[in-house]
């Protein structure tokens, strides 16, 4: 048994999530966690919402609320929308809550006090209409270099030139529209990640196992010479400067990429406060986060979307580094690439494509579940599409996995009773069968340890399909008619099978495996691992005449005309966006 600090990156809070944010990170992370539990580990899963920041405060203006308050509604309907995707966080925290606040303002003064902050004066657009400064991206104007007129501040979306805002032709408030702009000078904290970019470059040549994703873009940012970055912002949300530790920037915020990854941190003091004494959550937040504490035995998993990568294998770091404090660092980082709709972006503001509200209302959990996980934008961006996502369901969920016990479990109730028949000797293909599962059952796991996620998924499709093979070879709805013996033993065997399926399948589609393991009311309680044993053991707890409660029917075939109708709901291909012109 080992340890596993597993963290999602935070959820925005500025809206429900898209299929894309969940499948980046979220029901990774979540598969990981319920693979590595299931396989008799200690794991601590932590996730939280990320409140700071202008889009918070834009998004709670839209709303008509103040912005505490519309963070804290949020929070709840993104809390409520995790768990009825079944995510198994042990604390679904909030960046906004007093641990967070004291773990940045402890941060801030370590790297004070090691001499990785400067004050500096910054210029930066201030709006007068609106009453405040505007952060690059909410200035918007005609891009110098292409004459698209709505670029922003720090990026041009059209030619994709970086830009200051004092760049852009006629630039105007993208809060107000107003054009009532000035330059102001403003002071701000500076991180000196500059000062330590050799020490992160050799933490991160040492992370010859990350996935060449994350290590390509961690080494393109060092190449192109990591730059000090101003942490501070004048804002009124966020977390407030402590004024007797940064006088000169007193009444500003920190900025929400630096308290935000703290928030892991925050979220594990929060589930450490809730579950223990105040003079013990101190000890039991340690011995998952200070190396000098009790952590030196944890392997943490992060997993998160590929623009995230840069602020994990560099700013954080450079944060927890230039603490001079023994604060874990991360072990694996797992990143992804876009799932795109229909070959376009899931957008937010837009509301193309499906979103997590949206799914649950059509289908249950599982179903999209094992579609985004079968489909995970691992090597490459893919693209949602009805089709592709009635296939998976069809041909897997449905044709596969809930046709085997389906047929299995009907056979058994109808020859031989709500009980695991009795009778017969396994004999030559039952050991077959029992070599090949635990040949897959290797195989997955050790996808499943590899963070590889696809592959884990066509192991379990195809440990699911050596029932249906098992079942066509023995044909026990033959052999029933002329021996009885034989035919227990199939079916004793096959609701092994089902069994195994139960644990094996349960980080992917938990609900069903749940169902299954319900059908073994005495069994239900006996420990199983997911292992390459698994099969075995399974064959061996489930004894002969052992109870057997059939399970609902696990999944429904999905037909064209509902596909169909969903696509024209949410929009199919003609609803991509029209790419801009280059250049
Ligand atoms: N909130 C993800 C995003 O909105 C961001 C992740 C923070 S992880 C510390 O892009
Ligand atoms: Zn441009």
């Amino acid at each position: 048994m080992s340890r596993h600090l597993i963290t999602s990156a935070l959820p925005y809070i500025n809206g429900v999530k898209h299929l894309g944010n969940l499948v980046g990170s979220m029901l990774p992370a979540d598969v990981h966690a319920r693979y590595l539990r299931a396989a008799g580990h200690d794991v601590l899963f932590i996730c939280a919402t990320d409140e700071h920041g202008t889009p918070a405060e834009l998004a709670a203006r839209e709303a008509g609320l103040d912005v505490a308050q519309f963070c804290a509604e949020q929070h709840e309907v993104q809390k409520d929308l995790c768990q009825r995707f079944q995510l198994s966080f042990d604390h679904f925290g909030r960046t906004s809550r007093p641990q967070n606040h004291r773990l940045t303002d402890h941060f801030a003064r370590r790297l004070k006090a090691e001499g990785f902050t400067e004050v500096r004066t910054t210029e930066q657009v201030y709006s007068v209409a609106d009453g405040r400064f505007l952060p690059d991206r909410y200035v918007v104007g005609t891009c110098p270099n292409c004459g698209y007129d709505r670029a922003r501040g720090d990026q041009c979306e059209n030619c994709g030139k970086q830009l200051e805002p004092t760049d852009l032709i006629e630039p105007r408030s993208a809060v107000s529209g107003s054009t009532d702009l000035e330059i102001r000078s403003s002071s701000h904290v500076f991180l000196l990640q500059s000062r330590l970019a050799e020490r992160i470059r050799a933490w991160i040549d040492t992370k010859e196992d990350w996935p060449q994703l994350t290590r390509s873009i961690a080494y393109k940012w060092l190449d192109e010479g990591l730059e000090d970055r101003g942490i501070t912002r004048d804002l009124d949300w966020g977390i407030p400067v402590d004024p007797d530790d940064f006088p000169e920037v007193a009444g500003k915020v920190w900025y929400v990429w630096f308290d935000a990854p703290i928030g892991y941190l925050g979220a594990t003091r929060e589930w450490a406060d809730d579950r223990t004494t105040p003079e013990q959550a101190g000890a039991l937040f340690d011995s998952w986060w200070r190396t000098d504490r009790g952590a030196t035995d944890v392997t943490y998993t992060e997993f998160m979307g590929k623009d995230n990568v840069p602020f994990h294998t560099l700013s954080f770091p450079a944060t927890i580094l230039g603490s001079g404090e023994d604060w874990k660092l991360v072990d694996r980082l797992k990143s992804f690439n876009w799932l795109n709709y229909y070959g376009g972006k899931f957008s937010t503001t837009d509301h193309r494509g499906v979103f997590m509200s949206d799914a649950l209302e059509l289908l249950p959990a599982d179903y999209w579940r094992w579609y985004l996980m079968a489909n995970a934008p691992e090597s490459d961006d893919t693209s949602f599409t009805w089709e592709l996502f009635g296939e998976a369901i069809n041909k897997d969920l449905v044709g596969t996995f809930g046709n085997f016990v389906n047929r299995t479990v009907t056979q058994v109730v109808r020859h031989f009773g709500e009980q695991v028949p009795e009778g017969g000797e396994p004999g030559d293909e039952e050991a077959e069968l029992a070599a090949r599962v635990e040949a897959r059952l290797t195989e997955y796991v050790g996808h499943l340890d590899a963070l590889e996620f696809r592959k884990a998924a066509a192991a379990l499709r195809a440990l699911w399909a050596e029932g249906n093979v098992y079942l066509e070879n023995r044909e026990p709805w033959k052999t029933v008619k002329v021996d009885r013996d034989r035919t227990a033993c199939t079916l004793r065997t096959a609701l092994g099978l089902v069994l195994v399926h139960s644990v094996a399948s349960s980080p992917f589609v938990p609900a069903t495996a749940d169902r299954l393991r319900d059908a073994f009311p005495d069994v239900v309680e006996v420990p199983l691992c997911l292992d390459s044993g698994l099969g075995a053991a399974a064959a061996e707890v489930l004894r002969p005449g052992a109870t057997l409660v059939p399970p609902p029917l696990l999944f429904r075939k999905l037909d064209a005309e509902e596909l169909d109708a969903w696509e024209q709901r949410f929009g199919g291909a003609e609803s991509a966006p029209t790419p801009v012109p280059e250049g």
